[in-house]
């Protein structure tokens, strides 16, 4: 008799509000150990949580069940960051069981807010590619892909930032303190990594040249899972983390001897693997265990992605049938290496079959086009790391360059170019040629970043092979950045045009007609503003500030990085600040400043920029001349929860990066998507959300990318361009002399020595008189709050395309083949 499998499940678990007050105080009592007289709100949570992830658990089965039966093609996304984020309320929405619960819980006597908010973050990633990553598993899973994401399970994720006396200070978030209560640990589902160790060639029975790795280190990658529900709650994904297991608990050696501490020693080593987050956005990760941690997490989900297919196949020309696996970056670069060794290795695959299966399985998305984020390992590192894939990076790039010579011959310049070793000052791989060459398909995430990369650093690549570099604009999840963190203005679109939005954003389209309809303005407006006074009352509460809400909320919240230019932001405030100063009479539109970020720890200039608006918030908030008109606020430890109170209450975002270097940005999308009217250059994605919105409605400054290159090729004269600008070399001025770090008068110079004898690399002192005159304009906007609310309606009304419902069925019909 054949098994059964996947027998749908028919479920058992009611979600009226009786079946999950009952389910809550079961959970309260045998799962958490407590009972409502002593449980704490976090108990609470926890009994919550696993009401839910029963509920969630009930279609997971029935979901992996039913890929297998149908054979479904699967796509595997490797990343070294999921940015998540709290999960308690995204998954009772996706499960259409929110109200249910929320009542539940109020009956039972706990406020239901207070509960969730108990939830500690899951943060395994630093900013947009991570978070980016947590979006698309949202969408996988709401459009019916077979998506399974596949990551590291770090003990500890993103850094906490404080903020002391006006600077950033990192602790470190022990997320799991209190266990995890998404995951399902599976000590059953544990494979071996290995490290070190020497390669032998030998001939087999049949004279064919083998190789095998031996000698090397291991250490355990032990499975734990995540059920990723998709909206309706039908199909629950998958997403896999990898923590580090030592392959022994301890050296009996030194136990029987009496010396605890070295008899653990190798575990804990070992371990500390999977134990932090890279708390680096953008900048040089130079660090053995950084690349190792890359090696692991590819080595174990190979492992699990072929095991998984040899279940039900034999025939491994199959393989591009059955698996795709997008790489998020270069940091899973490895798969393209160590796909091809388990091939030829251990299953004696022919070595051109074996480069034909890897590169139609795999896929490489690339976020960021500057250079200090382009990964390299030194071979050295290499070889003693990883020595049987050394030598397989070798044979493919002495194929590869072979093909390059033989159609362009005599053109050592290209081969020196496009060599996966880079030979410039030691001898290094190229991880991020390693990928493309590894790859059927290499995409940017904006159309104007895949034309950059076409044109810039995979140039050569693109004549190689045309139409291999393609665009996938990215998306932000509607579910999350509107329905969940906005309900009130989620409330208000579903009343006007229903809620299908909710899977397909472009009907936001209707809305359109509503923008001139006085009542519909009224209300919109009234949604922002309460909005405005969450954000304000969180301010207020955690900060000790306070701001007007009646005053134009102007939010930059990203990393701080100087080529997203929050110092541009600062040298508008600073002008601002001087204006209202020196011209009693101005009248200004009142303006609340509000600046979020965290700033890699070892990034001296991006902590000295905090430093910075920190010192300028203490003298512009505590100035009497300034009153309410001018407030600057730097919200601390920037993460998504914060994020979810920031995007709905925000009046205008500003996305002000040198044209060229930021790949997509997706706050963009999150803030224009809630309301938000955006100054930006253009530059990402704020391209595209201008041709969808209409330039009229949003406020579109400076130089252009192919200008930016121009000036950079022609020498920018920064001095000049402050000598010409009064007001901008008034600003710096300021911030150099110390007027703002009256405790420390030299304190800032380093900042305004960037901008002016230091060239001024991205270019603020040339945008910054285009930047003024675009505040100007945004003011003029906003002293007509008809017309405001009128744009902020078509922002939202036209953001249809940026749902990443769209981004995942374009990879799905265009990389993946699997839809
Ligand atoms: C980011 C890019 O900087 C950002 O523009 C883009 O929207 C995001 O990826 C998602 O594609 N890059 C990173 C990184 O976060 O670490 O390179």
């Amino acid at each position: 008799m054949t098994k059964r499998i996947g027998a749908p499940v028919v479920p058992l678990l009611g979600d009226d509000v009786e079946s999950i007050k009952y389910a809550l105080s079961s959970h309260l009592l045998y799962t958490v150990g407590k009972e409502p007289v002593n449980a704490t709100a976090r108990d609470w949570f926890m009994a919550a949580a696993h009401t839910v992830r029963d509920r969630v658990t009930e279609h997971w089965m029935p979901t992996l069940n039913r890929y297998y039966q149908d054979d479904r093609k699967r796509v595997y996304y490797l990343s070294m960051e999921f940015l998540i984020g709290r999960t308690l309320v995204n998954s009772l929405i996706n499960l259409g069981i929110y109200d249910n619960v929320r009542t539940a819980i109020t009956e039972l006597g706990q406020d239901f807010d207070e509960v969730a908010a108990w939830e500690v973050e899951a943060a395994l990633g630093n900013g947009g590619l991570g978070r980016l990553a947590a979006c698309l598993l949202d969408s996988m899973a709401t459009i019916g892909v077979a998506g399974f994401g596949y990551g590291i399970r770090y003990d500890y994720g993103m850094f906490t930032q404080h903020v002391e006396h006006g600077w950033q200070v990192e602790s470190p978030e022990n997320w799991l303190r209190y266990g995890n209560p998404w995951e399902f640990p599976r000590p059953g589902v544990i494979y071996p990594v290995r490290f070190g160790g020497k390669v032998i060639h030998y001939r087999d029975a049949l004279g064919h040249a083998r190789s095998q790795w031996v000698d090397a280190e291991e250490v355990m990658a032990m499975a734990f899972d995540v059920p990723v529900p998709g909206y309706g709650g039908k199909v629950v994904n998958n997403l896999r983390l990898w923590s580090a297991k030592s392959t022994r608990e301890f050296d009996l050696k030194y136990f029987n001897a009496g010396n605890y501490i070295e008899a653990v020693r190798d575990k804990n080593e070992s371990e500390t693997l999977s134990k932090v987050l890279y708390p680096s956005d953008m900048t040089d990760r130079g660090k053995e265990l950084r690349f190792k941690q890359e090696y692991f997490f590819v080595a174990a989900s190979i492992q699990d992605i072929l095991g998984r297919f040899r279940k039900s196949h034999s025939d491994w020309s199959l393989l591009p049938d059955k698996v795709a696996i997008q790489l998020n970056d270069t940091h899973p670069a490895l798969v393209v290496a160590e796909l091809m060794r388990v091939l030829v290795d251990e299953h004696q695959i022919e070595w051109s079959k074996a480069g034909d299966i890897t590169r139609r399985c795999c896929a490489y998305t690339n976020h960021t086009l500057l250079p200090e984020a382009l990964e390299t390992w030194p071979v050295d590192l290499f070889q003693r790391v990883l020595p049987r894939h050394l030598e397989i990076v070798y044979q493919m790039n002495h194929e590869f360059l072979q093909g390059v010579r033989y159609r362009h011959p005599g053109d050592s310049e290209l081969l020196r170019r496009v060599s996966l070793i880079a030979e410039e000052g030691g001898q290094r791989v190229r991880m991020a040629h390693l990928a493309v060459i590894g790859s059927h398909k290499v995409n940017g995430v904006a159309a104007i970043h895949t034309g950059l990369m076409k044109s810039t650093i995979f140039s050569d690549f693109e004549h190689l092979s045309p139409g291999k570099i393609t665009n996938k604009t990215n998306g932000v999840t509607p579910r999350r950045w509107l329905l969940a963190a906005n309900p009130r203005l989620s409330r208000l679109i579903t009343e006007k045009i229903g809620d299908s939005w909710i899977t397909d954003l472009d009907q936001l389209r209707k809305l359109e007609k509503l923008a001139d309809n006085k009542a519909f303005r009224k209300a919109f407006a009234e949604v922002k503003r309460a909005n405005k006074d969450s954000l304000a009352a969180m301010m207020s509460m955690r900060l000790g500030v306070d701001v007007d809400v009646e005053s134009l909320f102007d939010v930059q919240v990203k990393r701080i990085h100087e080529y997203k230019r929050q110092l541009l932001n600062v040298l508008h405030v600073v002008t601002r600040y001087n204006r209202i100063r020196t011209n009693p009479l101005l009248n200004p539109v009142p303006r609340t400043v509000i600046i979020g970020g965290k700033a890699a720890p070892g990034y001296h200039i991006a902590k000295l920029i905090i430093k910075l608006i920190n010192d300028i918030a203490e003298v512009v908030n505590n100035d009497p001349q300034v009153g309410r008109t001018l407030k600057v606020v730097f919200v601390p430890n920037y993460n998504v929860s914060t994020a979810e109170l920031v995007m709905p209450a925000a009046d205008l975002s500003e996305q002000i990066s040198t044209a060229g270097t930021e790949a997509s940005g997706t706050g963009n999308m999150k803030m224009s998507m809630n309301g938000a009217l955006t100054i930006g250059t253009w530059d990402g994605a704020n391209v595209e959300i201008c041709e969808e919105v209409g330039e009229e409605n949003m406020f579109l400054f400076g130089l252009t990318a192919q200008e930016v290159a121009r000036r950079r090729m022609d020498g920018h004269d920064a001095q000049a361009a402050v000598a010409a600008n009064p007001e901008l070399a008034h600003a710096l001025d300021l911030i150099g002399s110390g007027f703002f770090s009256p405790d420390q008068p030299d304190r800032h110079r380093q900042l305004v020595d960037i901008l002016t004898s230091g060239g001024d690399h991205y270019l603020l002192t040339a945008d910054y008189p285009l930047y003024m005159a675009a505040q100007d304009r945004v003011d003029q906007t906003y002293r007509d709050p008809e017309d405001w609310t009128r744009k902020a309606i078509l922002n939202v009304a036209r953001m249809g395309k940026f749902s990443s419902d769209r981004t995942v069925a374009e990879y799905a019909r265009e990389i993946w083949n699997a839809i």
